[in-house]
């Protein structure tokens, strides 16, 4: 039997993008073992995003967390990148807590319990490498890399953190839900978009130092990765996010909602209320699905951009 979306005995879920990590899966598991009970296994579900690995990811990813109480392989068909891989693990998270770590555990696991008890305070809590404003690598090239690569991050997005891209992130779950839904950047400066949207949609961010390793192997590219990055990046402040949204009641009920999305087989949407009426966010591409939860909700569909989401209070569904 398939889980039900809605256990309440998960509270937290683990995202962890992997493509062509068959090496590195079980290196980074054995990192993150003696401090599994920090996070409760019963009640923390594991989420590995392989998207079109050419090697044996996927049958790795089950290897190494297929034992724990739950796990999930999704396996995209084809080969999108980092963002879109967090994004759809976003999307079926079934905890309320939300932590996207990379495959090698990079990022010191024991830092992972304080990171999900911040989110008592804040929407995001992202990690942070940077020791005094700097974040240093093994390799000389990729510390440059990195340092442009903030700065113009700061040009392009306004986003004034020193660690947009720490293999670490802590999310509640319907602010990163409503940042997935509307992001657009599928490659790895998918977090430069995040920060962009959370500020605009006024949800909190609060930084926590941690310590790491940089373990060898990684996945980005010094020829090809920083001018994808750069091309995503420049294109930020010309993107409209525009979604499709449901309009219902303000106080629709969410297990109505819960029930009609079942039926109507979408998952991963966001219910934004708002005083005199709640929106339904569903995916860009998702104008059939919306045509569907409006029927089945009593409601209309119509498009939204950002300014018809701020101040709104988010549920994830
Ligand atoms: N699913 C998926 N994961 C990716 C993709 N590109 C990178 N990743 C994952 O994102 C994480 C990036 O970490 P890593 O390669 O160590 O990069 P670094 O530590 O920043 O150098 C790893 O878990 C990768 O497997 C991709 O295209 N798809
Ligand atoms: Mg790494």
């Amino acid at each position: 039997m398939p889980p039900d979306p809605n256990d309440p005995a998960i509270d937290i879920t683990v995202v962890v993008p992997a493509f062509n990590e068959a090496a590195r899966l079980s290196r980074g598991f054995a990192r993150l073992e003696p401090v599994l009970g920090d996070l409760d296994p019963q009640r923390t579900e594991f989420v590995i995003v392989d998207d079109g690995s050419t090697d044996d990811t996927a049958r790795e990813a089950l290897a190494v967390y297929g034992a724990l109480p739950h796990s999930l392989v999704v396996r995209q068909p084809s080969n999108r990148g980092k963002g879109a891989a967090v994004r759809l693990g976003v999307a079926v998270a079934r905890g309320e807590r939300i932590l996207a770590v990379d495959a090698d555990m990079a990022i010191d696991p024991r830092h992972y319990r304080a990171m999900v008890d911040r989110l008592d305070g804040a929407d995001l809590v992202p990690g942070s490498r940077a020791k005094d404003g700097h974040i240093r690598y093994q390799s000389r090239a990729r510390t440059g890399a990195g340092r442009v690569f903030n700065r113009l991050v700061r040009h392009y997005t306004g986003v004034t953190l020193v660690d947009t891209q720490c293999g670490a992130k802590a999310f509640r779950r319907a602010p990163a839900r409503l940042l997935g839904l509307l992001g657009m950047v599928d490659g790895f400066a998918y977090d430069a978009e995040f920060f962009l949207l959370a500020r605009q949609l006024g949800f909190t961010v609060s930084p926590y130092p941690v310590t790491w390793e940089d373990i060898s192997g990684s996945s980005v590219h010094l020829r090809s990765a920083p001018l994808a990055m750069v091309t995503d990046l420049r294109a930020l402040p010309r993107t409209k996010h525009v979604n499709p949204v449901v309009v219902v009641a303000p106080d629709v009920d969410r297990a109505a909602v819960e029930r009609v999305a079942r039926a109507a087989r979408v998952q991963g949407l966001v219910i934004a209320r708002g005083p005199e009426d709640a929106l339904i966010v569903v995916a860009r591409d998702g104008a059939v699905s919306a045509t569907a939860l409006a029927e089945g909700l009593g409601g209309f569909v119509r498009t939204t951009d950002l300014r018809g989401l701020v101040g709104r209070t988010v549920e994830a569904v």
